[in-house]
Order: structure tokens, then C-alpha cells, then sequence
């Protein structure tokens, strides 16, 4: 009888506990409704997004861009999967739709990405055996598109060397056939064919997880000690809306650590694993992205190169596509909601900023 009324008061307690800490919650996230301008008007250095053409065709959407940003990346338009066809041809159709929205209106673009792991063209896996021929093409491969968008701001060169936790490299294709060079193989070849680019070697999980970061910083200080034209960090920052905020500054000093400008280049905040209460997870993401606008701002001047999210509205995001979507549906990870209205984590980025 005790313990059953102890039970009940407990529980009378929790629900006042919860309702006090959503509606401190509630009062602390700031309101989109008083933002005024474009992020971009908000921040002292350059505010990007991964854009994807097919959408430049919407009526909104290429507008929505302008407003916003002042750099672009492409989403998947410059990657080998829409680059490079089966028999080593290149088809650089959908990239240059990317690469003229940004010449037309005076944006940066910012190349991503040239070797990822993740990409395995069949006309490379038809080279594997000669690999005098597949150096060869690789170098010609990285040659042609850098030359091709010559006066990029920057590339990523190498994207994601590592596993998601940092305690293996990930090499795919390029390193079973080249060895560890194909890394400082694929700068230079770079760097020969736009000295100007800022290059840059991005990987995840930086913020998450700090044997990743560790690790990643070993190995950028290893290439620039090799004389690699290494000239920048990119740190995509996937985070879930429920990373600690406290982690963020630490993360950016760290990786502020070797003096090299800082990308952060794919930055969203999922909603998965969140329960049924979207609004309190909005707050948890709001917050969150305050701490990483915060901690971003806090970087010396010439490390700040951009803060980057990747996709414009949540709609867009990759975390949408159907494969993600049938894990999580209708995740509402970026900082404008899916009609392309600001939400509060754009808010509070701006007063982060402020
Ligand atoms: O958002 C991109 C998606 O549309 C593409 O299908 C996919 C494969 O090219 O890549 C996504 O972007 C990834 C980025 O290139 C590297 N970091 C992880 C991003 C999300 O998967």
C-alpha cells in the first residue's frame, strides 16, 4: 500500500518534472518567426548547402538557394556514380547544371568528391589487374574534373578514409589497388590541375567520436608532414539531434588543431530516435545547433572556410531517400522545414551568430 502510493506520487512528480522541463524547453528555443534575412546575412564567413539539380527546375527552390547561401556543393552530380560511365568516358551533364547555377549567381562552388570508397566504377574494377593502367586513369580521372571546374573554392579530395569509428582506414578500390598512396597520389593530381583549390580530406563521426578524430588528425598530420598538398579539414558533422552540445567546442578546437582552414561541410541533425514527441526533439535540435554554430564561430577567422548543410530543406535531405525513410520516416534534420521556412534550429544558429 506504502510503496503503491510512493508509486503514485513518484509518477505525479515525473509528469510535473517533464511538463516544467518541456515548457523550459520551450522558453529557451528560440523563434523562427523573428528571423529576419538570409543565414548567409547572419555569418562573417561563407554558409553553404549541397544542392541538387534536379530541383534547380522548381520554382522555389533555386531562389530559396540564393537567399540562404552563398557556396554550393553538389549532392551526388560531381561524384564518379555521374561523372564517369562504364567504358571511361566523361558525362559531366548533370555537374555543369550545378557548376552554372553557381557561375550564374555568383556563388562559391565547392567540389565533392573525387575518391570515396564507396564509389567503385566498373571501368576501374575492369583495370584492377594492371595497375600501371588503373594509375594512369586515376591521375587522369582526377585531372579532368579539377580542370574541368577550375576556380572551385576547394574539393573534397578524399572523402571518408576511415570506418565510422576510426579504428580501420577505408580505402575501397583505390587503396586494394594503389596502396595508402592513392591518397597523397590524388592530391597532388589535384593540386596539378588547380594550384588556387583549397584541398580538403572530409570524413564523419569527427564530433561523435574522439579515437575518430584522433586518428583522422594523425593522418592529416602525417600527409602534411609528407609535403601533401593538404590545404583543409572537412568535417561533414551527421548529428543526431540528441548529441551532447557540450561535445561540439571541444570537437572544433581539436580539429582547429593543425592550423588548417575547417570545412563543416554536410552538416545536419537527425530526428531518429526520437519517440513521439516531435516538438521536444525539435527543441534537443534546436539547441544542438546553436552549440555547433557556436562552436564553428568560434574558430579563428582564416580557419572558418564554411558551414555547410547538406540539402536546403528538410524535404530534400538525404535522410529522406527511401531507404532512410523506411527506417525513420519523415526525419526533419535541416535548418528550413519542408515548405523552406526557417525552423527554430535556423534561429538558433542565427543567434549563435549573433
Ligand atoms: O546526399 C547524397 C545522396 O543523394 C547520394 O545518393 C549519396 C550517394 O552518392 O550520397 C549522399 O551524400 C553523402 C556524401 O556524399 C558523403 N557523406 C554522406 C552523405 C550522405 O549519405
Amino acid at each position: 500500500m506504502t510503496q503503491e502510493l510512493g508509486a503514485t506520487r513518484r509518477m505525479v512528480l515525473a509528469g510535473g518534472l517533464a511538463l516544467a522541463a518541456c515548457s523550459r524547453e520551450a522558453e529557451a528555443v528560440p523563434s523562427a518567426a523573428a528571423v529576419q534575412g538570409g543565414l548567409k546575412d547572419h555569418a562573417p564567413f561563407p554558409v553553404g548547402a549541397a544542392i541538387r539539380s534536379d530541383l534547380l527546375a522548381e520554382p522555389a527552390y533555386p531562389a530559396l538557394v540564393r537567399t540562404h547561401f552563398d557556396q554550393i556543393t553538389a549532392d551526388w552530380e560531381m561524384k564518379m556514380e555521374a561523372v564517369l560511365e562504364e567504358d571511361g568516358a566523361f558525362d559531366f551533364s548533370r555537374a555543369d547544371l550545378v557548376a552554372d547555377f553557381a557561375r550564374s549567381h555568383g556563388l562559391r562552388l565547392f567540389g565533392h568528391t573525387l575518391i570515396w570508397n564507396e564509389q567503385r566504377p566498373a571501368f576501374f574494377e575492369a583495370l584492377k589487374d594492371n595497375r600501371s593502367a588503373f594509375a594512369r586513369a586515376y591521375g587522369r580521372y582526377i585531372a579532368e574534373v579539377v580542370s574541368r571546374y577550375r576556380g572551385a573554392r576547394g574539393w573534397d579530395v578524399v572523402n571518408e578514409p576511415f570506418n565510422w569509428n576510426g579504428s580501420e582506414r577505408r580505402g575501397g578500390i583505390w587503396a586494394e589497388t594503389l596502396g595508402e598512396a592513392y591518397i597523397p597520389l590524388a592530391f597532388e593530381r589535384a593540386r596539378a590541375a588547380d594550384p588556387e583549390a583549397v584541398l580538403f580530406l572530409n570524413d564523419y563521426n569527427l564530433e561523435q567520436f574522439p579515437a575518430k578524430r584522433r586518428a583522422f588528425l594523425n593522418l592529416a598530420e602525417g600527409l602534411l608532414k609528407a609535403g601533401v598538398p593538404l590545404g583543409g579539414l572537412g568535417t561533414q558533422t551527421h548529428l543526431n539531434h540528441d548529441t551532447d552540445p557540450g561535445s561540439l567546442g571541444p570537437a572544433m578546437r581539436e580539429l582547429g588543431s593543425l592550423g588548417l582552414p575547417v570545412h563543416l561541410s554536410e552538416l545536419d541533425f537527425t530526428l531518429k530516435g526520437a519517440g513521439r514527441d516531435r516538438m521536444a526533439a525539435l527543441a534537443l535540435q534546436a539547441r544542438l545547433a546553436g552549440a555547433t554554430a557556436e562552436a564553428f564561430a568560434s574558430l579563428p577567422e582564416a580557419q572558418r572556410f564554411a558551414f555547410t548543410t547538406w540539402g536546403v530543406r528538410d524535404k530534400d535531405s538525404w535522410l529522406r531517400q527511401p531507404e532512410q525513410e523506411a527506417e525513420f520516416p519523415n526525419d526533419q534534420p535541416l535548418l528550413l522545414d519542408d515548405a523552406g521556412r526557417p525552423k527554430s534550429a535556423f534561429a538558433a544558429v542565427v543567434e549563435a551568430w549573433g
